[in-house]
């Protein structure tokens, strides 16, 4: 358990499994919870009834402002452990010591929908740490992307408002497939790089541990001489990066719409955690300008093949939370939470986001005293002369609340940044006050066919797709505006596809970018392959024997993955006990798909559920004796990723490794 879960246990924690007699909040027991206080049996309630009032009062004020952005989320306690020493560059204490564990809690997030909306949108992932270092709390305040929609903050609040559904009707929900959002990127086109990602299978993740993690910002590090260096932070899953089909979403949406929470969340439950390992991309100050875009560009990544990725440690999580709105709701991220040894740069999207943080949380949180909370606190003592606002939960002695003061010779501890004390980092600025951008930041084409040239040919056909289905959805004249002044500038191809696709004018000018460079890291074929948390929908008929299940189940989870088997109905079968029906489950919710029938014919949602697994490219294995099922299906027992479990189990368990077959 880490460090944090055992303190939230032992100092907040309110043990409500055991029984407890009834109270109000005063501690007055209460024997009637049932009826109010009335003028006679059948008369009106009265004032004097304390007890409903409070119960009723607390009942109106539960809910506090969800997040302007990122409002769905979901979160998890864990460590982080760095491998080795990084003091070379930087004095943060839990990246210098090998072996010392750091608490962590992750709250990963959609960004557009509201919070009781869908977990596969089509929608950037918040992936927000925060590390409980013993010189206070690091919040890396990260996306699954590694760039952003904009450079400057200022734009923030215009490109939130357009994305989220429309003000007059409040549609789409958790959506970016709508006129507002296409209109502001074509007249924002430095959002050109982000709509290639937002347009990518990164947008549907198949699960939180399957997806990467970015700081996005250049950040700095700086080590115990002061001596800086620049950063990009990244978060590599151990399962590797994997994403459902877009068909295959919008059903997931609609059969479970927690899919993505519960998946980990039960995984967490059966102790299995979700692994990630910490990167870093570093290039040194003096080499600040050698790159062919500016490093302080939001909207630029590091292509890791000029810059690699060092990996310096791992998180693990593997404890869900035991109370969602006293942990996920109430966590409070900053991107100005840092340590000493971690400091910022000039990026004037980070630079705006510093202000935002702190600010969002009074609102939503309800007044200064929120770092107070459980899931805020450091677990490192904290002192300073802030004492009032609403919700303060200690009680400070003494005279003095005001700093240096002789009274109680109270003077900033400690007294230097090399004693410990965080110091910012001495860069040298100067400059006019302009509203300006710097010209290194006007290339916005670049990158975004960086990403093109990079997809795999698969990935590219669910891009040109996903273009197709969003722009579907807009008015013509915001689908002719964005093939005109926001693809047309990318890619010719792209143009060409997406406006026969959504019957827009194609421009006669070509002016896509010329770059040819290509990052192979940023396709998601080139990631990690592993079983692990893979998820097999076992259908089968009830005259199927107890032994054959038993065997299936055994040499499944053998192999690390986890069957439900699926029927018409709850069989007991021996000591079996079906998990699922055609009702309650369907091939979306699964990875991969085994028939075992038995003599029967397939039942028609069986038969469906084949055929949509077919579609979404999913393993299929089926039993020897079950090759009749061919004759109700569509496609046959020769197709790619069709495989007879009894002759080739391996086959069958490389095609789900494989995530999806692709060449289907
Ligand atoms: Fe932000 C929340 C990530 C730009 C203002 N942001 C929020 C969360 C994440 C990010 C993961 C959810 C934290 C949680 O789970 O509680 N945001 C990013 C990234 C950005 C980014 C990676 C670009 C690199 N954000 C950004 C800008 C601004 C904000 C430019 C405003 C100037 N973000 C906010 C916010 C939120 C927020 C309004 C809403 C809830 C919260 O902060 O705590 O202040």
């Amino acid at each position: 358990m880490s460090k944090k879960k055992d303190e939230l246990n032992q100092r907040d924690t309110i043990d409500n499994t055991k029984k407890a007699p009834l109270t109000t909040n005063q501690g007055l027991p209460v024997s009637e919870d049932e009826f109010s206080l009335k003028a006679g049996e059948r008369g009106p309630t009265l004032m004097e009834d304390f007890h409903f009032r409070e119960k009723m009062t607390h009942f109106d004020h539960e809910r506090i402002p969800e997040r302007v952005v990122h409002a769905r989320g979901f979160g998890f306690h864990g460590e982080f452990e760095v491998y080795e020493s990084l003091e070379k560059y930087t004095k943060a204490k839990f990246l210098t010591e090998p072996g010392k564990k750091t608490p962590v809690f992750v709250r990963f997030s959609t960004v557009a929908g509201s919070r009781g909306s869908m977990d596969i949108p089509r929608d950037v992932r918040g992936f927000a740490t925060k590390f409980y270092t013993e010189e206070g709390n690091y919040d890396l305040v990260g996306n699954n992307m590694p760039v952003f929609f904009m450079q400057d903050a200022i734009k923030f609040p215009d490109f939130v408002h357009a994305v989220k559904p429309e003000p007059h009707n409040e549609m789409p929900q958790a959506a970016s497939a709508h006129n507002t959002f296409w209109d502001y990127v074509s007249m924002n086109t430095e959002s050109a790089h982000m709509v290639m990602w937002l347009m990518s299978d990164r947008a549907i993740p198949r699960s939180f541990n399957m997806m990467e993690g970015f700081g996005v910002h250049t950040f700095r590090l700086v080590n115990a001489e002061g001596k800086s260096h620049f950063v990009k932070f990244h978060w590599k899953p151990k399962d590797g990066m994997h994403s459902v089909l877009w068909d295959e979403a919008q059903i997931i949406n609609g059969k479970n719409i927690d899919f993505n929470r519960q998946t980990m969340w039960e995984n967490v439950e059966k102790g299995i955690p979700a692994e990630f390992e910490l990167g870093l991309q570093i290039i040194p100050e003096e080499d600040e300008f050698k790159m062919d875009f500016d490093i302080l560009d939001p909207t630029k990544l590091w292509p890791e093949e000029d810059v690699p990725v060092q990996i310096v440690g791992k998180m693990t999580l593997n404890q869900n939370v035991d109370n969602v709105f006293a942990e996920t709701e109430q966590v409070a991220f900053h991107p100005g939470s840092v340590v000493p040894g971690i400091d910022f740069t000039n990026d004037p999207l980070l630079q705006g986001r510093l202000f935002s943080y702190t600010d969002t949380q009074l609102i939503r949180l309800g007044g200064p005293n929120f770092h107070q909370l459980p899931i805020n606190r450091p677990l490192c003592p904290f002192s300073n002369n802030q004492r009032d606002g609403y919700g303060q939960m200690s009680i400070h002695k003494g005279q003095t609340s005001y700093h240096i003061n002789q009274m109680n010779d109270n003077q900033p501890e400690p007294a230097s940044a090399e004693d410990g004390g965080y110091e910012h980092y001495h860069e040298k600025v100067e400059g006019r006050k302009v509203q300006a951008r710097s010209d290194s930041f006007k290339d916005h084409f670049s990158q975004a066919k960086l990403f093109l040239n990079s997809l795999s040919k698969h990935e590219k056909q669910h891009l040109y797709d996903a273009f197709s289905f969003e722009l579907g959805k807009c008015d013509m004249e915001i689908r002719n505006q964005v093939i005109s002044e926001l693809i047309n500038y990318i890619d010719r191809d792209l143009t060409e596809y997406v406006a026969d696709k959504v019957g827009a004018e194609l421009p006669d000018e070509v002016n896509e970018s010329t770059y040819e460079k290509s990052s192979p890291a940023l396709s998601m074929t080139n990631t990690n392959f592993s079983l692990n948390t893979r998820t097999v929908g076992v259908i089968i008929m009830p005259d199927v024997a107890e032994t054959t299940l038993k065997e299936t189940k055994h040499k499944l989870e053998e192999q690390g993955l986890q069957p439900t088997f699926i029927s018409d109905k709850i069989y007991h079968i021996g000591d079996i006990t079906l998990g699922a029906t055609f009702d309650t489950v369907h091939s979306v919710l699964f990875d991969s798909l085994i028939v075992i029938s038995g003599e029967k014919p397939l039942p028609a949602p069986a038969i469906e559920n084949l055929e949509i697994a077919y579609k979404h490219k999913k393993a299929i294995g089926f039993g020897t004796d079950s090759v009749n099922i061919f004759d109700s299906l569509s496609f046959s027992q020769n197709d790619p990723g069709i495989t007879d479990i009894e002759q080739d189990f391996d086959g069958f368990l490389n095609d789900v490794k494989g995530h999806r077959v692709w060449e289907r």
